[in-house]
């Protein structure tokens, strides 16, 4: 037997992904254009790498994926006709119109030789802005807010990691090292945010996936977790409080 079918045991090998969306509001000749005029944007789902082309418009998609992956289904809304997107070369990504958000399914099936079973992701189409004010109340922002906030992204990052992989598969993946992503933020434009400077920034251009992500990240937690407790230890403190009034009320009640 050749050793291309042995796994290599106690070895894990990644490779990072991005999956999401991209959204435009479309222009009223464009929507007259369609077939259907009720269509407000054009979008596309898209499975890539995370790395990207230092100059492009494009979110990920530096690398090729196709050295293991061999097909994305996207499985859109049931208002589509023909929902079920098979996309069996790169660019792995569905463009379409419509009207409205719903969940993409996304299967990622793996090349034969690398032995392994399909994945499924799941993304939330985003085609309207990360206004506070369609976070608050789920909706959509006034068509001038939207139309001066320009392309909306709405991206995921992802590690894909293989456990015990086939020596074959293994070869393959070592001859296709992922680009780093850039040690510098070199878009200063953010993936999404609530608040009013990531809309104000976000008509900056196109966002980056950058190593310091991962760190900005987990400060964002800490922050939010630190006021989770501070909250806690106010509510903590107040029913403390609320307590011993109602034991002062009851004694106040059996002297009576
Ligand atoms: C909603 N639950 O009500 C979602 C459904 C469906 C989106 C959104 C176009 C389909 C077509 C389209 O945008 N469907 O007519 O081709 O918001």
């Amino acid at each position: 037997m050749s050793n291309d079918r042995v796994r290599v045991r106690g070895l894990a090998i990644h490779r990072p992904i991005i999956y999401g969306n991209t959204a435009v509001l479309l222009t009223p000749a464009e929507r007259e254009s369609l077939p259907s005029p009720d269509h407000t944007h054009r979008w596309t789902v898209a499975v890539r790498s995370a790395a990207s082309d230092a100059d492009s418009d494009i979110v990920g998609g530096k690398d090729d994926l196709s050295y293991f992956i061999k097909r994305v289904t996207f499985k859109l809304h049931e208002t589509y006709a023909n929902p079920t997107r098979n996309i069996d070369k790169p660019p792995f990504e569905v463009t379409e119109t419509g009207w409205g958000e719903f969940e993409i399914q996304i299967r990622i099936n793996f090349v034969p030789e690398s032995g392994e079973k399909s994945i499924f992701v799941y993304h939330h189409l985003k085609l309207h802005p990360w206004t506070a004010t369609s976070a608050d109340t789920d909706a959509p922002p006034p068509p001038d807010v939207a139309a001066a906030s320009g392309p909306v992204h709405s991206w995921q990052y992802d590690e894909i990691v293989f456990y015990d992989p086939f020596q074959q598969f293994l070869n393959t993946l070592t001859a296709h090292a992922p680009t780093p992503l850039p040690k510098t933020r070199r878009r200063p434009v953010p993936f999404h945010s609530t608040h009013p400077a990531g809309l104000e920034a976000s008509r900056g251009g196109v966002p980056e996936f950058w190593a310091g992500m991962e760190k900005e990240e987990i400060e964002r937690l800490e922050r939010a977790r630190k006021v989770v407790v501070a909250e806690q230890e106010k509510w903590r403190a107040t029913l403390i409080e609320k307590e011993k009034e109602l034991e002062k009320l009851k004694r106040d009640l059996g002297e009576a």
